[in-house]
Parts: structure tokens; sequence; C-alpha cells
């Protein structure tokens, strides 16, 4: 029995040297965007990071396999599939041989590390909750960030997160973050967190110059870059804030905990600002994979 899987494709344009970009499964899935924005999203991220240049490698777990890089036939099992996987489930649903198991950016992020990819693209990544005082609630994908050499290319962490920690923790544990021609942090759905980018770089090509300093410097984990939602997409400040607001006090009435918040209050966000948010969703996850292709295929051509 192998525990994972590395798609034909992926197989070969890795051993020839061509650029490859993970993508992870759990956005694609119900828990991520309701369907059928969850597909619309699959087929546009795809062809998103093959118009920038690199071979897409989506990844989930499928009849107990870690999968890196799926068969077009196998996509309707993810945008159905259920099951979360986080990094630290991904032995339970490979030991346990779930049928289905969509992956997060930090399972992602390992699976993809496994197979030697170095360019991941997701929506938005987990941070710290609003609530992690009383909670303690600060999502994994910040340490797998910093853990595994992959560059994640996201806009930014989710809007209902606390931004500001969310951006000390990275630099806490050591995550070189960078806007692409942007000031800001962005925050997902919206352009502006009001938080200031700790670095701007203005190309891809200034990113792939970075991510080759940090490897020759023996930098053993990741990087941030952070792109904003095109401005022709992005949700107002002041609706996001009341859909946010309207969100988090259904999920505390709900009583929902763990790794059901951010599902949840993803669906309510949604509901909350009439739909608007699913297509500003959807375009983010478009530009993230454009421009992963685009870093994907620089350093493809560098190194
Ligand atoms: N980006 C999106 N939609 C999503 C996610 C990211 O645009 O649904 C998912 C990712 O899989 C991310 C997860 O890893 O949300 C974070 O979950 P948590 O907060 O429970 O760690
Ligand atoms: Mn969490």
């Amino acid at each position: 029995m192998t525990a994972f899987e590395v798609a034909p494709a992926v197989a070969a344009a890795l051993a020839e040297g061509r650029p490859v970009v993970a993508l992870e499964s759990t956005v694609f899935s119900a828990l991520g965007l309701p369907a059928p924005a969850g597909a619309e999203a699959l087929t546009r991220c795809l062809a998103a990071v093959r118009a920038g240049g690199a071979e897409p490698a989506v990844t989930a777990v499928l009849d107990g396999v870690a999968r890196i890089g799926l068969e077009p036939g196998e996509h309707e099992r993810i945008l159905t599939c259920g099951s979360k996987v986080a990094e630290r489930d991904l032995p339970f649903a490979v030991g346990g041989r779930w049928p289905c198991g969509v992956t997060t950016v930090s399972a992602s992020l390992r699976l993809a590390s496994l197979a030697g990819i170095r360019v991941f693209a997701t929506g938005g990544i987990g941070g710290v909750h609003r609530d992690a005082e009383r909670s303690g609630d600060v999502s994994a994908d910040l340490g797998a960030i910093a853990h595994h050499p992959v560059v994640t290319v996201s806009a930014g962490a989710k809007v209902f997160l606390d931004l500001p920690r969310t951006l000390e923790h990275l630099e806490t544990i050591g995550v070189p973050v960078v806007s692409l021609g942007f000031d800001e942090f962005p925050a997902f759905t919206t352009r502006s967190s009001g938080l200031p980018a700790p670095r701007r770089v203005e190309t891809v090509e200034e990113v792939a110059a970075v991510v080759r300093a940090a490897r020759e410097l023996g930098y053993e984990g990741g990087l941030l870059l952070a792109v904003p939602v095109p401005e022709a997409d992005e949700v107002p400040r002041d609706v996001l804030d009341r859909a946010i607001a309207t969100a988090h006090a259904a999920a505390a009435v709900a009583g929902v905990t763990g790794p059901g918040v951010t599902p949840y209050v993803l669906g309510q966000i949604a509901d909350a600002t009439g739909g608007a948010s699913v297509p500003a969703n959807l375009a983010l996850a478009e530009r993230n994979a454009l421009v992963a292709g685009q870093l994907a295929a620089a350093l493809a051509a560098t190194s």
C-alpha cells in the first residue's frame, strides 16, 4: 500500500524541471464554496495555473491515498467530499483508508513538499481567530507555512480573522511575508486591511529572486506571497464588516468550534452578503493561481 501518489502529468513535469503549482481542495468543496461555485473555482484555477505557465496539482485524499494531482474524472469526488483534512489529519485519512478527504492549506503544503513542488496557491490562509484569547483557535496553516519549503500564494488571511494578530504570529514564527504591487497585507475578499505589508515587491521575478535567496541562505521553511483580490471583484469593507458580525454571532449561537468554525463562518458570510462574497472568493483564488503559475515558471527558468 502506498501512502501517497503523484499523478503522471505532475511527476513528468517535475522530472523535466517544468513548473508545477499545488492547489488545495477544501476551498473547492462545499466546506469552502457553495455548489456550484466550487466546480467553477476549480475549473478557473486549473486554467489560471496553466495560463501562468505551470502544471496544476490538486491535492486530496482518495481511497486512503494522499494524492498530488488528480485526473479530471476524479474532480467530482472532491467537490462533494465533506471530510476536511488538515496536516495532522493526514495519517488518519491514509491509515484509516478514508474514501475521500479534502486537504486544507496545512495538509496541502506537506503533500506539495513531499512531491518536491515549491509553489502552492489557495484563496485566503487561515490564521489567528478573533476570539483566540478565549478559544485558543490559531490555524495550523501558519505553522505549516513556516515549516515547509513552499511558497504560499494567497489573498492574505481570511477577513473574519484577527488580521493584526495573524501578521504578528507570522512574524514570530519567522515567515517572510510580501505583498505583490500593494502597500497593505490584503484582507481576502476586500483589498484593504489597513495593515501595512511587511514587504512589497512589484513583479513575480522579484519574488523569485527572494525565494532563491532564501534557499541559498539555508531557509528551510516557506514564504507567504499576498496578492489582493482584483479591484472589480472586491466586496466593500462595510458590507463585509456587517456580515462578519452576523456570522460570528450565528457561530456562537450554533456552538460551532474547532475545524467547523471556518466553513461555518464562510457560509454565513456568503448568506449575509447576499452571495457577494462568493464571486470575490472565486476571483481571488483565480488570481492567486495565475500568479502562482507565473512564479513557478520564473523559478523554473532560473534554477
Ligand atoms: N481559502 C478559501 N476558502 C477556504 C480555505 C481557504 O478561499 O475554504 C480553507 C483552507 O483549506 C484553509 C482552511 O486551510 O480554510 C483554514 O481552516 P482553519 O481555519 O480551520 O484552519
Ligand atoms: Mn481552527
